[in-house]
This record gives C-alpha cells, structure tokens and sequence, in this order.
C-alpha cells in the first residue's frame, strides 16, 4: 500500500513548543495561571503527545476581558473588513493544510484520508462562506447588532472542523471568542490561533483557553460572555442550559443523536450498504449524527445481514497516518472502555454480535467495526448513543412501523431513507423528527445548510443564513430628526 503520511512538520511544531501549550489570549501564548498541565495521548500508541494547560478562573476572566477589548473595534471593522480576516483565515488552513491533516490525524486517531480530504477543506470552506456573509453584512443584517462575546465549548470528534463551525459565524458578524476546545483534541485550536494571529487577526479576537469540563464550566459561568455555543453530550448540555438560566446569556446547543438508517425493500442494497459503512464507521462512529440505528424492513434483512458482514471483512483498521486504512483509533481509552461495555450490555440484552475480522493494532485504543445484530428496540443499546463504531440492526413490517421505530428515541439530529420508489420516500421523511434527513444518503453537509437538532439533541442550527442570526440581536430602532439649534 502506499506510504505512510510523514509527521516531521507537526513533531517539529510540537517539538519548537516542547509539547507544552499555554492558553492563548490577546494574540499570544499566556503560561496558565494555575501552572497546572493536563497530559493529553496520541490515542493510536497510547503514548504521551503534548501538555495543555489547565484553564482556572483567572485564566477565562483573562480571555473574557481580551474578547471584551477588541469586541467594538471588530464589529467597527464593518463587514468587508471582516471579510478579509476571514478570507485570510480560510487561506492560512489551505496553505497548512498537510500540518493541520497530520496534527488532527496524530491527536484525534481519525485517519488522515478523513482529516485531508475532509475535515480540513471542509474547515477552509466555512470561512469562506462566512467571508461572504461578512461582506453582504451591512445590506442582510440591517437591524441587528452583534451578541457580544462568545464563549465556545467544542467537542473531540471534529476538533478543527468544529472550531471553524463556531467561530466562522461569530466572527463574521462582530463578535469576539473564547474557545475552549476539548481536553482530549486541543493541539489543532492553538495551531490555528497561532497561526490567525501570524495571518493578522486582531489580538484578543479569538482566544483559546484549554482544560477539562470543569474549565468549560467556569466559562460557561463568567458573567462578561454573552452567549454560550455549545457542541457535545446532552448531559453536559443540560447542565449548561440549567447554570444559564436566567443569567441573560443566549445559547445554543448541539448534543447527542442516535441516527435511524432506513432501508425499504425496494432499496439499491449496495448503495445503502455504502451508506452504511459512511454512515456508522467513518470517523469510527464518533460522529453525532451517525446512522447508528440501521432499521431493516423483513424481506430484505436477511440478504442485507449478509452482504453488510462481506463488506465488513474488507475494512482495515490501522495507524492514522496510513493511507490504506478505513478506521483509526477512537480517541481515548475512557471513550474505548465505554464502548467496550455497552455492546457487552448489548449481548446480554440478546444481540448477536458481529465483528469485522481484520487485523488490529494491539497498542492503543482501537476498536473493530461491529454490528449487533436482532436487537430489541427497548435494549440498552437501541436507546443509548454509543457513539463509536457499533451499528445496532433492528427490522420492521410496514412504513408506518418504521416511522414509528425512527422516532423512538429521545434524540432527532438526522435520519436517512433508503427506497427507490419517490413516493415512498416523500412521505416518510416528513414525518421522521429530525433535523436533517438524507433521501438514500447520508452525511450531507454543506455551509450554506443550517445543522442541528430536534428533541433532545439541542437547539439552534448551525450553517446557511438561519446559523448567523444565532449570533445577531435583533435591534428596532427609531427615531425624530433632531430639532434645529435656533
Ligand atoms: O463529552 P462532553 P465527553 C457524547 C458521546 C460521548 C459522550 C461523552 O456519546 O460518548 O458524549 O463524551 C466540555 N461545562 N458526545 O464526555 O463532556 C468538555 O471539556 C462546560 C456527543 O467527551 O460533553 C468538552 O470540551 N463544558 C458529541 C465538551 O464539553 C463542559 C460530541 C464536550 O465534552 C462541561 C462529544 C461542563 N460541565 C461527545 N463538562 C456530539 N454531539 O457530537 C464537559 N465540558
């Protein structure tokens, strides 16, 4: 197969930093007011990959109050003048591309294919269409005023693509960050700050304070942010919505999912099973809005099962960095362990257990592609986002049965129909509760599409025009022509 992708670029950014990270804030790194790192893994070896410092409270007042300056000059800067930041920003991510691939790959697990062809031009893109929101600002947005400051807490299974989701549309229509990325993934977050700052962003614009829950918490807290953008576990996001209430802050929330995949008989099966290894095992199911629920209708289930395992045996799960392989790591041992437990859960709950039977790294926190086949809709594992590589197999009579299956969760971040026949198609997908529903696809994400949840998978969209009034105040405003001085 070919080569792995080289590191040298991204071992020499770590090593220039000695693998120690402080915040950064007001354009610079700053040493942690604690003097308190968090060690974070390269999941793929278990080995130790940089230290990130642990953010306490001065530490987010000192980010805060850096936002806070430079809030009222940038949103002075107007819309095309943020436009060119935006612009420059989306330039810098393409002209690093490979670091920013490589370092994303090492941190996260995911494989470089993904970061490469995905994650990173996927990032560049967001500020590109923000760009031109930026630009059309003034005509568009006309009776709206900037939220303020921004506190941003991000999840680890997109680290970079993530950042650029929240901070492209704040930034773009005058607000200012601070960003605490996840404590597994923050190596991606300080390269771009750094490198935005090297790229002529005005200090204090984005401000990244690194640390675990507890450093998200007391952003979440700080009375000097005026709105909380979310990403992750519908249990922390509860906690947030609850600390918020009646603080004054806005917030938006996108949590957890447990995605229906819905094939008819009448399917294109080996287009649906594609759809399915896209669906559950890219990014190794660490994916919010991942088909993780594959619902079957009766005549075709068995015949699916089967070319489903035969496409199974062909997934090669591997180091990140090399290019052959279909899976990486998950991202850290707690996250494998979870993993491990609830398809045991899944077993003894009366799945049959299915499971790809390539080869496995022994070192690190790999897991192999698995199906739990014949499960009960009221198991643990039907109900239960897992979110890693286990698709949970279920099947069905009729239409309605199967909207009625979809729709037994707590969750609605996606859903995705599988049928031939339009009719069929047209008249099921309304009546799934979701965010978003694919017609025989899946993973469909575009900038310009709002993205986000019904139900307990939060609210709020991010993407398109709807995501950048989640950063506007609507402002009425009137008045008299002021009498003239006699
Ligand atoms: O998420 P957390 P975890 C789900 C998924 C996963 C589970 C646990 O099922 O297995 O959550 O993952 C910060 N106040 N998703 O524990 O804790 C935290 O530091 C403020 C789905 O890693 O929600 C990190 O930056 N912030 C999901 C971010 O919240 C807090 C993506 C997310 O971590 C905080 C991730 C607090 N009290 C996990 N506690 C998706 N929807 O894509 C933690 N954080």
């Amino acid at each position: 197969g070919p080569a792995p992708e080289a590191d040298g670029e991204a071992r020499a950014w770590l090593k220039r930093h000695e693998a120690t990270f402080g915040h950064f804030i007001a354009g610079k790194f700053a040493a942690p007011a604690s003097g308190k790192h968090l060690t974070t893994i390269e999941p793929a070896t278990g080995k130790t990959l940089a230290r990130i410092a642990q953010g306490i409270a001065a530490d987010v007042e000192a980010a805060v109050g850096a936002a806070r300056s430079a809030q009222s000059s940038w949103a002075k800067l107007g819309g095309h003048g943020r436009a060119r930041h935006l612009y420059a920003l989306a330039r810098m991510l393409q002209r690093h591309a490979r670091l920013f691939a490589v370092l994303e790959a090492i941190d996260n697990g995911k494989p470089i294919r993904e970061t490469r062809d995905l994650d990173v031009p996927l990032a560049a893109r967001h500020f590109l269409y923000h760009a031109g929101w930026a630009q059309l600002q003034e005509r568009e947005f006309v009776d709206h005023v900037p939220v303020g400051v921004v506190g941003q807490i991000i999840p680890w299974n997109f680290p970079l693509l993530m950042l650029a989701w929240k901070i492209a549309p704040a930034l773009a229509t005058g607000n200012t960050v601070v960003l605490k990325p996840a404590e597994f993934t923050s190596l991606t977050a300080l390269l771009f700050a750094e490198l935005a700052a090297e790229a002529g962003l005005p200090p204090g614009v984005l401000n990244v304070v690194t640390g675990d829950g507890a450093t998200g918490a007391l952003l979440v807290e700080n009375p000097g942010v005026d709105k909380i953008a979310f990403t992750g576990s519908t249990e922390v996001g509860r906690l947030i919505r609850q600390s918020t209430a009646g603080s004054g802050k806005s917030l938006t929330l996108e949590l957890g999912g447990k995605s229906p995949f819905i094939v008819f008989d009448d399917a294109d099966l080996d287009g649906a099973v594609e759809g399915v290894v896209d669906a559950i095992w890219f990014n190794q199911g660490q994916v919010c809005c991942a088909g993780s629920r594959l619902l079957l209708q009766e005549g075709i289930a068995e015949t699916f099962r089967k070319r489903l395992i035969r496409r199974m045996e062909t997934l090669r799960v591997g180091p990140p960095l090399d290019k052959a392989i279909d899976m990486g790591a998950v991202v850290a041992p707690v996250q494998l362990e979870r993993i491990k437990a609830l398809v045991e859960t899944g077993v003894k709950e009366g799945a049959e257990k299915y499971q790809a039977p390539g080869p496995i790294p022994a070192e690190g926190c790999f897991y192999p592609p698995t199906l739990l086949w014949n499960v009960h809709p009221s198991s643990t594992v039907a109900i239960e986002e897992i979110f890693g590589p286990v698709l949970v197999a279920m099947t069905f009579r009729t239409p309605d049965e199967a909207v009625m299956l979809a729709n037994n969760t707590r969750y609605g971040l996606a859903a995705s129909v599988w049928s031939e026949t339009i009719g069929l198609a047209l008249d099921i997908a309304p009546k799934l509760q979701a965010g978003v529903v694919w017609v025989n696809a899946t993973n469909l994400f575009d900038a310009s599409v709002g993205f986000g949840g019904y139900r307990e998978s939060g609210f709020g969209r991010e993407g398109g025009r709807e995501g950048l009034y989640e950063y506007l105040k609507p402002k009425a405003w009137s008045g008299r022509k002021a009498r003239a001085k006699v």
